[in-house]
């Protein structure tokens, strides 16, 4: 049951998408009270509850004992301290003596959550200026509230089927001849691969839907050739505009008065990469319609999928904050500074970029009336998000596009997946990356995943393979990496060879994949659990954080450590060890609940599948167009009779729905249209 509870004047935000009842009375579980402007939500806790949720955030799945923030932002350091990353994803589920319920914050500001971090029993939610809709979930189980959630938010976007392909990124590629080159070292390798991301660097002097005419001489010709290498590019466009007589994007958005505006009128200027910049009101519809069409011209050039970036939005500085700097710094010359006004000195510059003084400067227009930014500001990202969606829709109403954004809102993921921002080449990250998995999925953001191999910093050979043995499981699966750090395709390592054969792996799992990600979506549930929510009464399972349920039949639990040659594991319950070392060459072993060492040289990862259930396997192919998902292997234990409800579909048209899509695999009633092999069914304690 969900009820709804305003505040003050909710700003609307288009999150919730279903009508949900007023609830009459006070909003139970909660005791509200009001402070300055501000407006709190305090659950009092007992020791041992637990709080899931926040979507995109550091630290734990189980998110009590620290404060995080709904502020979105561009900061490329996601450590333990950051209480907010580059989206809000404003959903807390509680679990314990406090209640079994979930809690939706739909404010678009500065929402503050304290999670027993000022007081260990006690999470306290509040709301900047008290303008606020609280929608209260109850059900019976943690799966089931956040099925209801799903249930009024909408629909997860779903990408086309070759998004679930390898990708191939860096900042950096700025030529067509790189991006040949790339293709090629992969395809003579055999390394598979679907797409090659192009970052800012193919854009002329960054200014977006233009494309570097010396470097990209004929981008539909580059596009068409690659198509023959069934690869698909995929360009990046950031929110900001530059400002340039002559360039049309700045000229039409001047015109039309489409860019949000200081106090004064005049539009409000922020620098970016192009430096000076416009940012689109993309809270209007018409400004959407008008970005959303500017898409178009990369689309006739064949692109087929986008990044959104820079999406918070980023500000490097305004001529305002950065002018108060160089005063600052006048003032100071020729004096002898002390410490302290040395170190305000520099802060001071540091301080020009995202400033909150700069997010106060400019106005949006929400339904006619102007609204200052920071009271909307973690809706941008998702309206950017939504105007490119928005903008394909128009282009071709019938067909998927891929599309992923760096900052979102609950809202944003019924149009786009997001990637978890600027990460490092840390191991701590691939565990950070394991964490976000299902608390994304609560929040409706199907289709995610991290910049495999890291981001920042330089990576190492064994990290980037330990982590794509994570990645083979994130739908999205993406190889990036930042401009001046170490080189990161495979191709570049001694043991590519191993990162070859992981990525055979994600080849082959595909069907799976593909068919557990889109019956989740289809029907509001998460590809990736915590295993609290699959065993809330096990109480190991429910602390376990480094260990996630996949699907309905699967668990996961990568290697997060360096120098590691395996983990523990815990299994809640009987589950089947599928070791891989490649799609062709695997272990199957029967273990029984409980704790376990398993042992996992560089090479290997493993998979675990319930007992009783089954999953199918393909043979995996170098593109996912050529992956055969008709003629599969199922692997299980002790699943005999057991049936697999396999959805599959062309991949593309806009309208999927599991009608007519799902087919029963059975090992010994085979379904027609499909070749299966029972040869890796493991029946009983015994193996064949
Ligand atoms: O300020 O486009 O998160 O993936 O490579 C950095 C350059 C801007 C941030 C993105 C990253 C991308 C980078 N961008």
């Amino acid at each position: 049951m969900i009820r709804r509870y305003d505040f003050g004047t909710p700003i609307p935000t288009d999150a919730v998408v279903v009508p949900v009842p007023v609830g009459e009375g006070s909003l139970p579980h909660m005791v509200t009270a009001t402070r300055g402007g501000a407006l709190s939500f305090t659950v009092s806790l007992g020791e041992h509850d637990m709080i899931f949720g926040l979507g995109e955030s550091v630290r734990g799945i189980n998110k009590r004992g620290f404060r995080y923030r709904a502020w979105n932002t561009d900061d490329p350091s996601l450590h333990e301290g950051r209480e907010c990353l580059y989206a809000s994803h404003n959903l807390l589920i509680f679990s314990g003596t406090c209640g079994l319920f979930g809690a939706y914050f739909d404010d678009p500001g500065n929402v503050v959550f304290d999670l027993g971090y000022t007081d260990s029993d006690k999470a306290v939610i509040t709301s900047p200026e008290g303008n606020i809709s609280v929608y209260l979930i109850e059900e019976d189980s943690l799966k089931g509230i956040v099925h209801a959630f799903r249930g009024i938010i909408g629909q997860s976007y779903l990408p086309p089927k070759w998004a679930f392909g390898y990708i191939q990124s860096r900042w950096g590629y700025a030529s067509e001849e790189e991006i040949r080159t790339i293709v090629r070292e992969h395809r003579t390798r055999h390394i598979p691969l679907d797409s090659v991301s192009m970052d800012i660097d193919y854009m002329e002097r960054f200014k977006d839907f233009t494309w570097n005419q010396n470097n990209f001489a004929d981008l539909k010709k580059l596009t068409g050739d690659m198509g023959k290498e069934h690869i698909r590019l995929v360009p990046i466009i950031d929110a900001g505009v530059k400002q340039e007589q002559g360039y049309d994007v700045c000229d039409e958005g001047l015109a039309k008065g489409y860019f949000c505006l200081k106090a004064d009128g005049k539009p409000f200027v922020g620098a970016v990469w192009p430096g000076h910049s416009y940012f689109p009101d993309f809270l209007r519809p018409e400004v959407r319609a008008w970005f959303g069409r500017q898409y178009f011209k990369l689309l006739d050039a064949g692109i087929e999928g986008f990044w959104n970036d820079m999406n918070e939005p980023a500000l490097f500085y305004s001529e305002e904050t950065l002018q108060e700097a160089i005063e600052l710094a006048e003032s100071c010359k020729g004096k002898n500074l002390g410490v302290e006004e040395c170190f305000h000195l520099k802060d001071v510059f540091q301080q020009t970029a995202n400033n909150m003084e700069d997010y106060r400067r400019f106005y949006h227009v929400v339904d006619g009336k102007n609204i200052r930014h920071d009271r909307v500001h973690n809706l941008y990202g998702y309206n950017m998000t939504r105007a490119a969606a928005e903008g394909f829709q128009a282009y071709q109403a019938d067909k998927r596009y891929l599309l992923f954004s760096r900052s979102s809102y609950v809202g944003a993921h019924r149009y786009g997946g997001v990637w978890q921002g600027d990460n490092c080449s840390w191991w701590s990250h691939i565990l950070l990356n394991l964490k976000q998995l299902p608390s994304l999925n609560m929040c409706g953001f199907l289709f995610n995943g991290a910049d495999l191999g890291g981001f920042g910093q330089n990576t190492t050979e064994d990290l980037l393979l330990r982590w794509l043995q994570l990645g083979v499981f994130t739908p999205l699966m993406r190889n990036h990496s930042a401009q001046h750090t170490r080189d990161q395709e495979i191709y570049r390592f001694r043991r590519s060879e191993d990162m070859r054969r992981v990525l055979t792996v994600r080849y082959a799992l595909l069907p799976y994949l593909y068919s557990e990600f889109m019956k989740a979506a289809l029907t509001d549930e998460m590809l990736f659990r915590p295993l609290a929510f699959d065993y809330p009464a096990d109480d190991v399972a429910c602390r376990t954080e480094d260990q996630v349920m996949l699907g309905g039949e699967c668990m996961i639990a990568p290697v997060y450590e360096q120098n590691a040659r395996g983990r523990h594991v815990y299994l809640p319950e009987d589950m089947l060890m599928v070791r891989f070392h490649s799609a062709e060459d695997y272990d199957l072993l029967p273990m029984s609940a409980g704790h376990h060492w398993v042992a996992l040289e560089l090479n290997e990862f493993p998979l675990f599948i319930r007992r009783g259930v089954m999953i199918p396997l393909s043979r995996g192919a170098e593109w996912v167009d050529a992956v055969d998902s008709r003629t599969l292997t199922l692997l299980g234990w002790d699943c005999g009779h057991a049936e697999y409800a396999f959805y599959d579909d062309d991949g593309q048209s806009k309208d999927a729905k599991l009608e007519g899509h799902v087919y029963a695999l059975r090992v010994d009633a085979p379904t027609e249209g499909f070749a299966l092999d029972g040869s890796k069914l493991i029946h009983g304690e015994g193996r064949d």
